[in-house]
């Protein structure tokens, strides 16, 4: 078996990093300057034409898109480690989650990060679109908050890939000036997932 693990730090590839950490399984880490342009080089663009980090490369197969990367580890390697449901309902919540966590949640924050950070060319910004970002972002957290009653981690009282790779996002959604700190259920959650050993072993 060869696992490859293309990555940043402080990236959309920390989640798939930290599941990575969690299985314990053996991989090999390669670090991509993405501020260097090492993503948009020819070898790298074979592994990924998208110029983008994570890819995984699983005995010889290259595999992007994070929420992907994670539903295949949870698949692959994460039943028999208790960090994956197995195929039924439970599996298809945790797909909802990592999912729900890219494209929906994703889409707001983007919006904020597009519209309202430094990193943004100031020409392409608008504050009001960004606002809105943080209005909606912060609703569709409120829904995992209440999803979140009565139970200690998403799909209930066992910690899953689903759980870690929200609780990924949620450093992300800190740094764009999201205030979630209101949603008590959702705060513990958070810290419960990221006061995890792999946690710290994933930048
Ligand atoms: N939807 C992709 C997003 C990947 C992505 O945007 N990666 C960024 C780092 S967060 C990247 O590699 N950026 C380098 C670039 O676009 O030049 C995923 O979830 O894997």
């Amino acid at each position: 078996m060869s696992l490859t693990f293309y990555y940043a730090p402080q990236s959309s590839a920390s989640p798939v990093h930290w599941t990575l950490e969690e299985l314990g399984i053996p991989y090999e880490k390669v670090a991509i300057d993405i501020r260097a342009g090492e993503n948009k080089k020819p070898d790298f663009l074979k592994i990924n034409p998208n110029g983008k980090v994570p890819v995984i490369v699983h005995n010889g197969v290259p595999i992007f898109e994070s929420a992907a990367i994670q539903i295949y580890l949870g698949e692959t390697f994460g039943v028999e480690k208790g960090l994956f449901p197995a195929p039924g309902p439970r599996r298809g919540e945790a797909m909802m989650w990592i999912i729900w966590t890219n494209v929906t949640l994703g889409d707001a924050v983007m919006r904020v990060g597009r519209n309202l950070s430094e990193w943004a060319p100031a020409d392409e910004r608008n504050a009001k679109a960004g606002e809105r970002g943080k209005t909606d972002a912060l609703e569709l957290l409120a829904i995992v908050d209440t999803a979140l009653t009565g139970r200690d981690y998403l799909l209930g009282d066992q910690f899953s890939i689903a759980d870690l790779h929200l609780a990924s996002w949620l450093e992300y959604v800190g740094m764009m000036g999201i205030d979630y700190s209101g949603l008590a259920r959702l705060s513990a959650w958070a810290k419960r997932c990221t006061s995890r050993p792999a946690c710290a072993k994933a930048p």
